[in-house]
């Protein structure tokens, strides 16, 4: 163990400890079932606690709870000062439990402390004060109507925003904590009740917030939190009848079979989902804002990162000196455990994803494809891969197309901007993509024609509550954050009225 090692709180050992439950009603309930699912450490292979695999009685528990307390009206209808000012003191102790927070997310995820308490934390508190704040915000119009009818007969309308009712948030492994508060605030904020379901192999902080929900005052049964598989807890969440809408944040085969089934019940259905992110980096782009923004954009949280950039396109003339600036960088990270606060790379999520990773990087190495390699992790039981640039790799390799969610870049060389760009669109995903230019005529034209639901100039990844995010083609449909987020959470009533 280094020196620069994070020492566990004892807070966090004693909830690691736990039997953990479902958080249903306002405290913790048994699951049903009597199977457990292992949650390890990814720096050491150890398991460090289990959680329960709820089954489909569970999960109509939780979904009955949430819909008893919608129908109560006892947070629907309170007023939105009042809900925001829960939602407010909610924040506020999650920023006062922060370390624990933080820790346990790097326990179960395997990402850097330095990550967790930024992002998963630090992030996650930005984004509940913003969507906190749109509670008071949520407004409907006032419309004239030219209704015709009985003659001399004269109408006013308005338009109301009401919550669509009980919301199922399901929640992948990458950011646990933050995407969780991503499904969690706007259902919550809209007045609605939700259940979600963490990622099996990283339940622990959603539950360890959701007793903090109720101690700022989310009253029992708004939110609720059942742990358990995709395939039974899931699935049986997103298709409950008594659901409203589905936001579900995972890869795209998931979301495609999730929507299937909504389409049945005519559920509404968020889907953010996964990317084959570009980045195209013109000849006259600033290098090293390009290799410390694109080494970001890369490598965060080990490339687990559905934004991430993971093909880069240059321009010829800038292409051999930036793969050794690349090549410089990359060596020069340095791979361990999340605790360790000197670390720049971390361990994989879990033994299953390191090893489909690990696939490609084979599937590469076989057809004979350019590696730079960086350092590769502690020896051991770890779920490391080493950090891997790929240099022009062939049209045919599997990571050239698909999403392999690692510490693993495509550097491409490019005659001109054009060819870059078809490149670029030249994918099924359209979540991101990032241009790199000091060309403002370059940069307005360029960033209308890239497919895809964000587009950065000379920057990648950086995301803001204020700004909506979403994907194009198959990276998922509907948008989040930003003022309208909470649009999606409401339904939009017409009221006409006679006088
Ligand atoms: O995803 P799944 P997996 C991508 C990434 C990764 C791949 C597979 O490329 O390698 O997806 O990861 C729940 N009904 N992303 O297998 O299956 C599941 O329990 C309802 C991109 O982990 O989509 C978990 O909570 N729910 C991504 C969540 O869905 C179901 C983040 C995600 O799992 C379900 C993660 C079902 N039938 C992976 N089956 C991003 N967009 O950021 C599974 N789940």
């Amino acid at each position: 163990m280094s020196a620069n090692t994070v020492a566990v709180l004892e807070s966090v050992q004693r909830f690691l400890a736990r039997h953990h439950g479902l958080y249903i009603k306002g405290s913790w309930q048994p699951s049903a079932s009597s199977t457990r699912l292992s949650v390890f450490n990814p720096a050491d292979g150890l398991q460090i606690s289990s959680s329960a695999d709820a089954n489909e009685a569970d999960v109509d528990k939780a979904v009955a709870s949430a819909w008893r307390a919608f129908t109560s009206g006892v947070w629907a209808n309170m007023l939105p000062a009042g809900r925001e000012k829960i939602l407010l003191k909610f924040a506020d102790l999650v920023e006062q439990n922060s370390e624990e927070l933080a820790q346990l997310e790097t326990l179960e995820q395997g990402k850097s402390i330095n990550i967790s308490r930024a992002f998963e934390v630090g992030c996650a508190l930005n984004w509940m004060r913003y969507t906190a704040g749109l509670t008071t915000k949520i407004s409907g119009r006032t419309l004239d109507v030219s209704i015709p009818m009985p003659e001399g007969a004269r109408y006013q309308a308005w338009t109301r925003k009401e919550p669509v009712g009980v919301v199922a948030g399901i929640v992948p492994w990458n950011f646990p904590l933050l995407i969780g508060m991503w499904k969690v605030m706007p259902a919550l904020a809209a007045g609605c009740s939700i259940v979600v379901k963490p990622s099996e192999t990283t339940p622990l902080t959603l539950l360890r917030v959701a007793e903090l929900a109720s101690e700022a005052g989310v009253p029992d049964g708004v939110f609720n939190v059942v742990t358990g598989s995709g395939a039974v807890c899931g699935r049986a969440l997103t298709e409950h009848p008594m659901v409203a809408k589905v936001s579900f944040t995972g890869s795209t085969a998931t979301g495609k079979g999730i929507a299937r089934a909504a389409a049945d019940r005519l559920t509404r259905v968020t889907l953010e989902l996964g990317g084959k992110n570009p980045a195209i980096v013109l000849k006259d782009a600033d290098p090293a804002m390009v290799i410390e923004g694109l080494m970001a954009g890369s490598f965060l949280n080990q490339g687990q990162v559905c934004a991430a950039s993971s093909r880069i396109y240059i321009e010829s003339p800038l292409f051999d000196s930036l793969v050794s600036g690349f090549e410089q960088a990359v060596k020069s990270l340095s791979v361990g455990a999340g605790m360790d606060t000197n670390t720049h790379i971390n361990p994989l999520v879990s033994r299953t994803h390191q090893q489909k990773v690990a696939s490609y990087l084979d599937d590469a190495q076989r057809n004979h494809a350019e590696l730079i390699t960086g350092n590769n992790g502690p020896t051991g039981e770890g779920y490391y891969v080493t950090p891997t640039l790929v240099v022009n790799p062939a049209a045919e390799l599997r990571l050239n197309h698909e999403e392999v969610f690692g510490p693993v870049v495509n550097l491409v060389r490019v005659k001109d901007a054009e060819e870059a760009l078809r490149l670029a669109n030249d994918t099924e995903y359209g979540l991101t993509a990032s241009l790199w230019t000091r060309d403002l005529q370059a940069a307005m034209s360029y960033t209308s024609r890239i497919q895809a639901g964000t587009v950065w100039v000379n920057s990648h990844t950086l995301i803001d509550a204020n700004m909506p995010f979403g994907g194009m083609k198959q990276s998922g449909s509907g948008r989040d954050f930003g003022p309208d987020w909470l649009d999606a959470y409401t339904e939009t009533k017409s009221i006409c009225v006679r006088y």
